[in-house]
């Protein structure tokens, strides 16, 4: 029999830190600064058109050295090379996690159950760039005749999210004659308000489901159905107008689409890991097939660099490691991301799904409820934005909240002096928030006595700070995959599975069964007294207007 596996913080890597974090606890970042003059030189490193400079963060060279024993002890090595090799690492859905293989060049080989997946991404990359150049050069038409101006992804989660994320990212490489919009909620207000100024005739319909079962989506794409018939009358349209991305053919048949417009992919890809998969059809509708694969072979680079570079020069190790530090041993239970470019303005709610339904979890892999912090909540706005909104709290508030900046010194809008402003900014913000404004610094400046608490900064405020040189195609890939390893990092130290969502299923269960008893008055309500109230009252109300 084996011996139970240890929970992290039983184990004398976690000791140590421990002990390391009540040594460094009263430091502050001004002298550690101030005692080594090498330490931004120490605390940065470049990998696939990423500068990250993490010394702005409450670590000294030991606290790295530690997080790197926490790190091998926990077997990041190994488990990256299970992952990498398709090997089942989803256990509780008996399921390979390879979405490095959709972004792995030709030739490579990646193996699941035995087969080569490598080829099959091709084919479905190929099939994808066929549609997209048909649609992009107007040779495919809508049912009339008509050029289709407007593509319409109707997805949720992991089939909206990314895709979603990317046609804003990149809309500066986007094609202008085609509008790309996204339709996720079961709100009948998402799906009217985002076709409410297109013509059917020019309008394509994605349906993007890996289960081609979910609420949302298919109540979605039932009205869109209706909504595309009340114009062109004629069922043969739906082949013109409706295009499916799914693992699930036969429920793809039913609905009408055909199967050779159906674009599929497997169960090794979860919904979240999915935007280089057929679920990134919008994205390729939109920049075009090149520009495509160029975001791909950024994931791809970040991939390379995730398993090779040692773990002292690894990017997302070294986050994921920081990001640790702060939850487990200083307690923080927030993370923020703050990008400085108006086109990421969809990346905070991102990698949010990607983070929080990854790690977001109590059970380890063993089944054990765990006795220490996982995944934080994570949160975040564009800057300048944030400034003007919740940084106060960043600056002054009672919580620690660890801050990844994200910036980039060529715009893709240069128009006057707006860039360097805003990039004065993001540099501004970082120095401030690590060395604060000390109460000697304010007197010095003839502040009024009475105002001089309330005008103090602490500072000590740790931030890493992520500076490209422009918002490309391949940068973004890069930096998608950079958090997607930075998470499975902190999943294999934290023990826990970040590939299933069970949490997500529980959802999808209750909202049908209320549904039925909502629709159907005769059934008795058997919840608790305030679910029974509240449904009563809903009941007796909805369609009083
Ligand atoms: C992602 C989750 C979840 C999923 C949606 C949509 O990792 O599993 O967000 O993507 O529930 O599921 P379908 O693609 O099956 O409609």
């Amino acid at each position: 029999m084996t011996a139970e596996k240890k929970m992290p913080n039983e184990t004398k890597e976690w000791t140590s830190l421990r002990e390391h974090y009540e040594e460094l606890r009263g430091r502050r970042l001004k002298d550690l600064f101030a005692e080594d003059p090498e330490r931004a030189r120490r605390f940065s490193l470049e990998a696939c058109g990423l500068y990250l400079d993490y010394s702005r963060n409450l670590i000294v060279a030991q606290t790295m050295e530690l997080l790197f024993a926490l790190a091998r002890a926990a077997g990041v090595r190994e488990e990256a090379r299970r992952m990498f090799s398709g090997e089942k690492i989803n256990s509780t859905e008996n399921r390979a996690v390879l979405h490095v293989a959709l972004r792995a060049p030709l030739g490579e080989r990646i193996e699941v159950d035995g087969k080569d997946v490598v080829p099959e991404v091709h084919r479905v990359l190929e099939k994808m760039e066929g549609f997209a150049r048909r649609v992009r050069e107007g040779e495919w038409r809508g049912y009339t005749g008509r050029r289709i101006r407007n593509v319409v992804n109707i997805g949720i989660g992991g089939s909206d999210l990314g895709p979603n994320m990317a046609c804003e990212a990149l809309r500066a490489y986007g094609q202008k004659d085609l509008r790309v919009r996204f339709v996720s909620n079961v709100d009948g207000t998402h799906f009217v308000e985002q076709t409410r100024d297109l013509n059917p005739e020019e309008t394509l319909f994605i349906i993007a489901s890996k289960t081609f079962t979910t609420l949302e989506t298919m109540t979605n794409a039932h009205s869109a159905r209706e909504w595309c018939l009340a114009r062109l009358h004629d069922p043969a349209a739906v082949s013109r107008h409706f295009v499916a991305v799914s693992t699930n053919r036969s429920g793809v048949a039913e609905f009408g689409i055909d199967p050779a417009n159906m674009f599929e992919f497997w169960d090794w890809v979860g919904g979240r890991y999915s935007m280089c998969s057929a679920i990134g059809l919008p994205i390729m509708l939109y920049i075009g097939p090149k520009r495509f694969r160029e975001m791909l072979a950024g994931f791809h680079a970040m991939d390379r660099h995730f398993a090779e570079a040692p773990l002292e020069s690894n990017l997302p190790v070294i986050m994921a490691l920081l990001g640790i530090w702060y939850v487990d041993f200083f307690g923080a239970q927030t993370h923020a991301v703050l990008p400085y470019d108006q086109y990421l303005y969809r990346l905070p709610a991102y990698l949010q799904q990607a983070d929080m339904e990854s790690n977001g979890k109590s059970v380890d892999r063993e089944g054990r409820r765990v006795s220490y912090h996982t995944g934080p909540v994570l949160w975040g706005e564009p800057g300048t934005n944030g400034q003007h909104s919740f940084f106060q709290l960043l600056h002054q508030g009672t919580h620690l909240v660890p801050a990844d900046f994200i910036g980039f010194c060529r715009s893709l809008n240069p128009l006057g002096d707006h860039h360097d402003k805003l990039m004065a900014n993001f540099f501004a913000q970082t120095e401030a928030l690590a060395f604060g404004r000390s109460a000697e610094e304010l007197r010095g400046e003839g502040v009024d006595e009475k105002l001089i608490p309330f005008r103090t900064f602490e500072g000590n405020r740790p931030t890493n700070t992520i500076l490209a040189e422009r918002l490309t195609p391949e940068v973004l890939g890069a930096i998608v995959a950079l958090y997607e390893h930075k998470i499975f990092v902190q999943g294999v130290i934290w023990n826990i599975n970040s590939f299933d969502q069970w949490g997500v299923e529980l959802g999808k269960i209750l909202a049908k069964k209320i549904l039925s008893e909502i629709t159907d008055e005769s059934v008795p309500l058997g919840h608790d007294s305030s679910t029974n109230a509240l449904l009563s009252r809903y009941r007796a109300r909805r369609r009083k207007d």
